[in-house]
């Protein structure tokens, strides 16, 4: 019942002995050279995704925020969301089948779900810069073939944008062109829409500074700025031609060390953002007259678009119901902010994308951001159809009519399929032009308790296990009452730590009432982390 390639051609994409690795929290992501067999076998599992779905499906080459070196793979269901749980644990059985126990695995797969395999398949394939990319995602497809599948090769696009080519081919167009070039005019002209109304935009208001991470979003940026008609004016900078992915720029150098990415002209008051290495997160910062640095992270971008759509919904004169979707790491002010300023129904879920977007899916607009700059909106149909109705109402007056089509603009800027920095990006430029408002006025919606975040190295990180949306850490036994210990001992203190999914390191984060206080807490647990959970390399160090 499986084709005969399949034996031959994982024979040329051999799995080392012995290794195994774990389905992180994106996918699989680890050091570019032990992930030739992954590649062809996520291509495998693509094919019989497809057959199952009878629908298309996404394999994104791509190690985001990782260093160069590093590669990953992120596999994308129908709608262009992140592939289910069960299916996750399909990817993990295939990663970690020996070479001669793989026909067997495969066929596990195929019993479990029914497969036809006389069903067409269809995998659409991208990739990001990374040097070791290339020959990866040719894995993918060699895996793809071999079970028979048709493979479109995106080549190098953004996580975001391949996210919604699946999209679009499964809903038929629906959710527009499954082109790179329908993608840039769908956000373009929902941008330009948005923006109409406000005239006399000066060039500096329309100045916008993007830190690329030396990586794909930087591609795409220079792609799409023929398309803005200097309605937005990028000027770009760590756009890979001399850099080194990730290396001390991109959006998680930025959130995590909260200074500015090398490379980058920064004037006072000006606005900046920096991408991650597959341009689905964006964090913005500017510098104040005094040369401190500001830091507008996702839990901020939240709070902005949750701000601009209350209020579109209140001119409408619609009643929809808005939640905010965070995770532990959301600042603790961010969460006050939405719950009691803004009313906002606010859920804490697991790191991880796929989790805020299902939380998010419970809402009639569900607003999900990690602090780290990763989010998106979604509009549920129900939501979607009544804001079209009112758009088209003739019996509606002038104001709501306009807050409806602002909607509706909205809806069409967004990529509802994952976080995206581009469209992100359009979005908050869009409102801060709306609204008037600058970043600083921006910044000052609420004030962030200081914070920090830390890596610990430790022998095996699974180790440490948690619970409550990961904010208690349940094993290793005693690491949860030494962090409540030492949280006791500052004000407005709170700490976590977690497994990272996506680097082989336990995150420590910790927030008090000044930055002193969440420095030392945050090396305390680093310790307490360092000492019971098996901490190797030497202790964490006093910063
Ligand atoms: C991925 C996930 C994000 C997550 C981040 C860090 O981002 O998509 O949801 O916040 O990893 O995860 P962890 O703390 O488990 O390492 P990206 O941008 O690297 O794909």
């Amino acid at each position: 019942m499986l084709p005969p390639p399949v034996l031959k051609q994982s024979g040329l994409h051999p799995k080392p002995a012995g290794l195994v690795l774990q389905y992180g929290t994106a996918g699989f992501r680890t050091n570019a050279k032990k992930l030739d067999h992954i590649m062809f076998r996520m291509g495998l599992l693509a094919t019989l995704r497809s057959r199952k779905t009878k629908a298309t499906i996404g394999v994104m080459v791509t190690a985001s925020h990782n260093p160069e070196e590093d590669n990953g793979v992120k596999l994308i269901d129908p709608m262009g969301e992140m592939v289910t749980p069960t299916w996750e644990g399909y990817a993990t059985q295939l990663a970690n089948a020996e070479q001669e126990d793989l026909l067997t695995a495969l066929k596990d797969v195929i019993e479990k779900e029914a497969i036809d395999m006389s069903q067409e398949a269809d995998v659409f394939v991208g990739k990001d810069t990374r040097s070791s990319s290339a020959s990866l995602s040719q894995a993918v497809m060699d895996g793809v073939s071999a079970l028979g599948g048709h493979s479109k090769d995106y080549g190098l696009v953004t996580t975001p944008q391949l996210h919604y080519m699946v999209c679009c081919q499964n809903t038929k167009g629906k959710y527009g062109d499954a082109t790179v070039e329908g993608y840039y005019s769908k956000l373009y002209q929902a941008f330009i829409q948005l923006t109409k109304s406000v005239l006399n935009r000066t060039d500096d208001q329309k100045h916008l500074s993007v830190d690329g991470a030396n990586g794909i979003g930087a591609l795409k940026v220079r792609e799409m700025e023929a398309h803005l008609k200097k309605e937005l004016q990028i000027s770009l900078f760590n756009d890979g031609s001399k850099g080194k992915l990730n290396h001390q720029c991109g959006a998680d150098f930025v959130k995590v060390q909260q200074k500015p990415p090398t490379g980058v002209e920064m004037n006072p008051g000006e606005r900046c953002c920096s991408f991650d290495g597959d341009a689905d997160r964006i964090v913005y910062y500017f510098i104040d007259s005094e040369g401190q640095f500001h830091l507008l992270d996702g839990d901020k971008i939240a709070t902005l678009i949750s701000t601009f759509l209350k209020e579109l919904l209140t001119q409408a004169g619609v009643d929809l119901k808005m939640g905010a979707v965070q995770t532990a790491y959301a600042n603790g002010s961010s969460t006050r902010y939405l719950e009691d300023t803004m009313q906002v129904i606010v859920r804490c879920t697991k790191t991880g994308v796929k989790h805020l977007h299902h939380a998010a899916q419970e809402f009639d607009i569900g607003v999900y951001f990690e602090a780290n700059g990763h989010g998106t909106v979604l509009f549920s149909k129900a939501a979607e159809e009544i804001i079209q109705h009112l758009a088209e109402d003739a019996n509606i007056n002038d104001e709501r009519k306009r807050a409806a089509r602002m909607l509706q603009n909205t809806i069409n800027v967004i990529n509802q399929t994952v976080g995206d920095a581009i469209a992100d990006m359009l979005l908050i430029e869009a409102i801060l032009a709306i609204k008037g408002m600058t970043i600083q006025q921006w910044d000052s919606i609420y004030s962030d308790l200081p914070n920090r975040q830390l890596k610990v190295k430790v022998a095996d990180r699974r180790v440490i296990d948690t619970a409550d949306a990961e904010r208690r850490a349940v094993s290793p036994a005693g690491l949860q009452d030494a962090i409540d210990s030492l949280v006791k001992k500052y004000r407005k203190a709170r700490s976590f730590v977690r497994p990272s999914g996506t680097e082989d390191v336990v995150r420590v984060y910790a927030e008090a009432e000044t930055q002193e206080s969440a420095d030392d807490l945050a090396h305390k647990v680093s310790l307490a982390v360092y000492r019971l959970a098996g901490g190797v390399g030497g202790e964490p160090k006093q910063l």
